[in-house]
């Protein structure tokens, strides 16, 4: 009702006065009914208005306008390397310097005044589609920009809505696929109930020439890219950018709003907060609200808006529900929510690290450490020992234990095994292939399966057995990322059928 009355003391126009109440009032009748979807109150009012943009994941303060105003956007594109996963390098195309762009927030009505700059240092030419744009191409043909220049074109934000923006430069799906979208909020003349939190999520599948996590630097593959088999599935264009000291905060108690969106190229979303229900959700990012959601789909080149309400402190998990994108190809986000305890709600413990492995740990500061000491040619079996424990968490301790012993009669003991201290060279083909079949470790005998984990890269691999080879009474040593490389080279022959 505030917002009304603020409208009615400084509207100009009476066609306007007459949209606005209706507006509100359907607005009030009921909170799940479609919003007016196409608005046009008239011409700019005032003087122009410089948008405030922000970069993920963060979201612009609310409009509070109640008339509708020329609004200058000024988005620049910067082409730049930054990290995708840890040591890994990647050449990002971007709007604004970050994946995904810049957040534009304007309201229902405004006149947008459109700049579009493509800086010097690009090599590609580059344009802009917002899917809240009404015309052609959603401004892509006004916006075509050459390094170092600069288009403009004037839209009328005509419905509200969350909508997805991306550049349409020919290869688009390479334009997109390197980071290049974004979402802006048309926020409708009310502007959007409070809440005491927003976020801004988006996701996007990226396509590397080298596999997962695989260091260095990463150039884009387009074979992958067309055969649709990402190498990353990720929020905010980095695997890790919202967990550790990056997580999203808030606190018990506080209605949270995030705006989910999802770039592509290839991928469909199912996004989840494990461990939350969405109250509401504005699907589609259109104007009907489900309620009581758990899973939402966000197509590629589509947006929600989830509202939910924190009540149990704890750790929240971000991810798309194809759950493998989560946890082997980076789509895992974490929201850290502060207050004391509900026990009247949910009495447990918190997520525990073999559930989310390396994923959820504050940070993976030896991993990088490692990196960095390989690419420069000093790693010492320190260093290899450091990582490795960090990943050994993630990826071998809910079989084999955090303390290497294993659990009787189902995995082998890691820790004081004749199995692998007796030839650790060997330990490097099971981790690559995995092991079936009886194997006798100090005595006893297993019969079991253990999974090949050739999602590990080399580095991970020598650092994850250098760790093993050095903990719980193990006789030390030490295998390097060149023996797993000629050891994956190998061509191992098919085994026979077991008759
Ligand atoms: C899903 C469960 C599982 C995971 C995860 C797993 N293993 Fe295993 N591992 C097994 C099983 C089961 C065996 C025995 C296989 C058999 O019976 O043929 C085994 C055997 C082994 C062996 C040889 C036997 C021994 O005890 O010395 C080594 C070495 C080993 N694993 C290391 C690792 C390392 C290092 C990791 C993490 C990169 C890992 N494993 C992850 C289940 C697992
Ligand atoms: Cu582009």
């Amino acid at each position: 009702m505030k917002n009304m009355l603020r409208g009615f003391s400084a509207l100009l126009t009476p066609g306007a006065l007459l949209t606005t109440l209706l507006l509100a009032f359907t607005a009030q009748a009921s909170e799940t009914k479609a919003i007016k979807s196409s608005g046009d109150f008239g011409p700019p009012q005032g003087p122009a208005i410089h948008a405030v943009l922000t970069s993920p994941p963060f979201v612009p303060p609310p409009v509070r306008r109640n008339y509708p105003a020329k609004v200058i956007v000024e988005l620049e594109v910067v082409e730049k390397e930054m990290a995708i996963s840890e040591g890994v390098k990647y050449m990002f195309w971007t709007f604004g310097g970050t994946v995904p762009g810049s957040f534009i927030r304007v309201r229902q009505g405004d006149t947008v005044e459109f700049h579009l700059k493509n800086h010097p240092s690009s090599k590609m030419p580059h344009n802009i589609d917002l899917h809240g744009v009404t015309g052609p191409g959603g401004g892509a043909s006004s916006s075509f920009t050459a390094p170092g220049h600069e288009s403009q074109f004037t839209f009328k934000a005509l419905n509200e809505g969350i909508y997805v923006y991306h550049c349409a430069t020919a290869p688009v799906g390479m334009h997109v696929a390197n980071g290049m979208y974004g979402l802006i909020l048309v926020e409708p003349p009310q502007g959007l109930p409070a809440v005491d939190r927003e976020y801004y999520v988006m996701q996007g599948d990226f396509y590397t020439t080298g596999k997962y996590r695989e260091k260095g630097y990463q150039p884009f593959d387009m074979e992958k890219a067309i055969d649709e088999k990402p190498t990353y599935v990720l929020f905010n264009g980095a695997e890790g950018a919202m967990t550790g000291d990056k997580a999203l905060t808030a606190k018990t108690n506080e209605k949270i709003r995030l705006f989910v969106g999802n770039g592509g190229p290839n991928l469909v979303s199912s996004f989840h907060v494990i461990g939350a229900i969405f109250d509401k959700v504005r699907f589609e990012g259109g104007s009907n609200v489900q309620t009581n959601v758990q899973t939402t789909l966000i197509p590629a080149g589509g947006a929600a808006v989830v509202e939910y309400q924190t009540k149990v402190p704890g750790s929240y998990v971000l991810v798309d529900h194809s759950i493998f994108r989560a946890f082997n190809k980076g789509a895992l986000a974490i929201m850290k929510v502060d207050g004391p305890a509900r026990k009247d709600i949910y009495s447990g413990k918190e997520l525990d690290s073999v559930y989310l492995g390396d994923r959820a740990q504050a940070n993976l500061a030896a991993v990088s450490t490692a990196t960095k000491a390989a690419e420069s040619g000093t790693l010492t079996v320190q260093d290899q020992i450091n990582a490795g424990g960090q990943l050994f968490t993630g990826t071998c301790s809910v079989c084999h234990q955090a303390n290497g012993a294993g659990l009787p009669g189902v995995f082998p003991p890691l820790a004081q095994s004749d199995y692998l201290n007796s030839d650790p060279q060997r330990s490097i083909s099971v981790l690559l292939r995995g092991l079936t079949g009886k194997v006798t470790v100090n005595g006893k005998e297993f019969d079991s399966v253990m999974p090949a984990m050739n999602q590990l890269n080399d580095d991970e691999v020598a650092n994850i057995l250098t760790y093993v080879l050095n903990s719980w009474g193990n006789k030390g040593g030490r295998v390097q990322a060149s023996e797993v490389k000629a050891e994956r080279a190998k061509a191992v022959p098919v085994k026979a059928a077991a008759h």
